[in-house]
């Protein structure tokens, strides 16, 4: 009776392992498949490309090219905050929307992303 009842528990937990793992692999392909980076480079003390369009789920990477900081700040939606000189920083679009977002440093520095 006990080595019937250990044998029918290892088997189960096999089970679930396997079903675990084949979970774990379908999830990592849609994500693989589906959520993009882009990237918006500040260079000059301009956003490049000041006009970007992306899905849901997808994150945009502003990357600062200039010598001094920048920010990326849309009001109520977003906030980088300072990104120092050769730094970076990665927001993900989560909600369907057009943001309007400027550098607060040097308010001629506009962007606009679009999220479908
Ligand atoms: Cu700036």
């Amino acid at each position: 009776m006990p080595s019937r009842s250990r044998g029918s528990s290892s088997k189960a937990a096999a089970a679930g392992a396997a079903l675990l793992l084949a979970v774990g692999a379908a999830a990592g392909d849609l994500s693989v498949a589906r959520a993009a980076e882009r990237t918006v480079v500040m260079d000059g003390v301009k956003f490049e490309p000041a006009t970007i369009t992306v899905e849901r789920g997808d994150s945009v990477r502003w990357v600062n090219k200039d010598p001094f900081p920048h920010t990326a700040t849309s009001r109520g939606a977003f906030d980088s905050k300072e990104i120092a000189a050769g730094k970076s920083w990665k927001w993900t679009a989560r909600k369907p929307g057009v943001y309007d977002y400027v550098c607060t440093l040097h308010p001629t520095m506009k962007g606009t992303v679009t999220v479908r």
